[in-house]
């Protein structure tokens, strides 16, 4: 656990075009409970996730140090398990929280949100990032405009040279298409950068 971390405001890694990586020291963890701060104040919060099979609906937890409880709530059909990665996105010191639903349907594929908590008068509430990559013109290949168009297949968070970037592992269906045979796997590793996730690699491979 990683206590003690500062504590920055929220919002500081939001403005357009430019993102504070304030090396919190946000653990990387996965699960369906993690014990991470969310936040922002340096004390650890719970953060757990549910699948209610029979209600069709998902349900993301918080309580925070205080005892402060929040819900983030899907209901739709279709998803049969979910999973949690905690990771600083934003590089605003507090955790954000990528939710990996996964399908019973063809492949095993699912819906990835990046989730974040922000506080409000007397409590906080979640609130999801847009789904909405940002291409990167040094990338020569073609690159999805949102998460609605990969075949999702897992979420998680890396670490590079001490920032926290997203990782979508996708089936590259261009290739299923081509061969009408195996299919093959796509990493798509992006950063937080305000208005969208900027894809700053992706290639075959990354499982
Ligand atoms: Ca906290």
């Amino acid at each position: 656990m990683f206590y003690g971390c500062t504590a920055v405001s929220a919002g500081i890694g939001f403005q357009a075009g430019r993102t504070v990586y304030a090396q919190s020291g946000i653990a990387i963890e996965t699960g369906t409970v993690l014990q991470v701060d969310v936040t922002g104040d340096g004390r650890s919060d719970r953060i757990r996730v549910f699948d209610n099979n029979d209600a069709l609906r998902t349900s993301v937890g918080l309580t925070d140090a205080s005892g402060a409880e929040a819900w983030f709530e899907y209901e739709e059909d279709m998803w049969a398990s979910s999973v949690l990665t905690s990771g600083d996105l934003s590089g605003n010191g507090a955790a954000d929280i990528v939710l990996m639903r996964y399908s019973n349907g063809m492949h095993g594929t699912g819906s990835a949100s990046v989730l974040f908590v922000e506080e409000v008068p007397g409590s906080f509430i979640w609130r999801e990032y847009p789904k909405v990559f940002l291409p990167n013109p040094a990338i020569d290949r073609e690159q999805p405009k949102t998460f609605d168009d990969i075949q999702c297949r897992g979420a998680t968070v890396i670490e590079k040279e001490g920032r926290h970037y997203l990782r979508l592992l996708a089936i590259d269906m261009e290739y299923f298409v081509e061969t009408g045979d195996d299919y093959q796997e796509l990493y798509i590793d992006c950063s937080w950068q305000g208005d969208g996730w900027l894809i700053e690699d992706m290639g075959e491979g990354g499982w």
